[in-house]
């Protein structure tokens, strides 16, 4: 049984992403439960293959996002497809009910739970995107988003698209680590933690840590176009779904509140600059997004009041980026136009 989208669900008094835990440490991300890996020598019983996998995806979650951005840079939209779940789950976790039937078309399944339990019979754990499904047995394969997208740029090689950028460079994978893992503490994950603090202390200790992260990034991306080498990487894919939602949900719902993106001078241009270029900005839905954690989380909106703003419309606004230099796509070329079934609603863009 499935709820409409116009009764949230109103699943967790916690504030609870349902796989988070509570306890005297402070909000803890728990760890991703299914972590097999779909490589090119299929080393755990996955080889990557086109068609055989499908990508389940909430366009409101930041996680889930980075894999929308990776597989449209990648060119990998014909070789995994992608099924879109409701931004509002119901008890049952993230349900189909945007599809006919309220059913995926593809995997024929209502909630992606269904895809857990068929991979492990009554699994207890949270049910959590991005997941990705084999569709011959409809088993779920992986939910470990840190991976998933490191696997799509290094071991899907041999279906990117003509002109795929490297987005994860032998040469520069210290440094994309080291990157990575800061603005990941501080910041992709630290947005969580202040939201979702019951102290007052862990709620001050996250919000010194994001802008901390904020502050950092800012004085790094001041005299170059991204953050690692000269070209678009992982490093920028991770920074960008956090930012992308942080005058919309962080600033308000996750109580960020030091500085809207939009009074940061230079992050602000940085992240107007990926939002622009083709495979970023065209995955992201506002609506979605703001839907999702402001009518799910009602240990922290109580009232489910759904904010009108922010005005979207300064995304679209000149960013004076390419000054700097560097070349978005390095030698290679931007994606081409989002599959039509793919496109973004009006509701969601600026
Ligand atoms: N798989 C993850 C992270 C991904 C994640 O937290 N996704 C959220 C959405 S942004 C989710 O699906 N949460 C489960 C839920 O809300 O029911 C983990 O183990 O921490």
């Amino acid at each position: 049984m499935t709820r409409s989208a116009a009764t949230p669900a109103r699943r967790d008094e916690t504030g609870s992403d349902g796989n988070s835990e509570y306890g005297r440490k402070g909000f803890q991300r728990s760890r991703s439960h299914f972590a097999d890996r779909i490589t090119a020598d299929g080393r755990d019983g996955w080889p990557v293959e086109a068609g055989r996998y499908r990508l389940v995806v909430s366009r409101a979650c930041p996680w889930a996002s980075r894999a929308l951005v990776s597989r449209r840079l990648l060119g990998l939209e014909d070789a995994l497809s992608l099924a879109v779940a409701d931004p509002i789950q119901d008890d049952r976790s993230w349900r189909f009910t945007l599809d006919p039937g309220d059913r995926d078309p593809v995997l024929g399944i209502h909630h992606l739970s269904e895809a857990y339990d068929a991979r492990q019979s009554g699994y207890p754990g949270g049910v959590s995107v991005p997941a990705v499904v084999d569709v011959p047995s409809g088993q779920l394969v992986t939910n470990d988003y840190q991976r998933l997208t490191l696997d799509l740029a290094t071991e899907w090689t041999a279906l990117h698209r003509p002109g795929a950028p490297d987005l994860y460079p032998e040469p520069l994978r210290d440094e994309i680590d080291e990157v990575i893992d800061g603005v990941y503490r501080q910041l992709n994950n630290g947005v969580y933690r202040a939201g979702f603090a019951t102290t007052q202390q862990d709620y001050e200790d996250a919000y010194r840590d994001v802008f901390h992260r904020m502050d950092l990034m800012s004085a790094r991306l001041a005299d170059r176009r991204y953050l690692v080498g000269e070209t678009i990487t992982e490093a920028d894919i991770r920074a960008f779904t956090t930012l992308v939602r942080f005058d919309a949900v962080y600033h308000g719902h996750f109580k960020c509140n030091r500085n809207k993106l939009t009074e940061d001078p230079v992050l602000w241009a940085y992240a107007r600059d990926l939002y622009q270029t083709p495979g970023f900005g065209d995955t992201v839905d506002f609506d979605h997004i703001k839907r999702h954690y402001y009518l799910v989380h009602t240990g922290i909106n109580p009232t489910g009041i759904l904010p009108a703003g922010p005005d979207l419309s300064g995304w679209l606004t000149p960013h004076g980026r390419e000054d700097l230099g560097g070349r978005p796509f390095g030698d290679g070329t931007a994606p081409g136009p989002v599959p039509a079934a793919e496109r973004i609603a009006a509701a969601g863009q600026p």
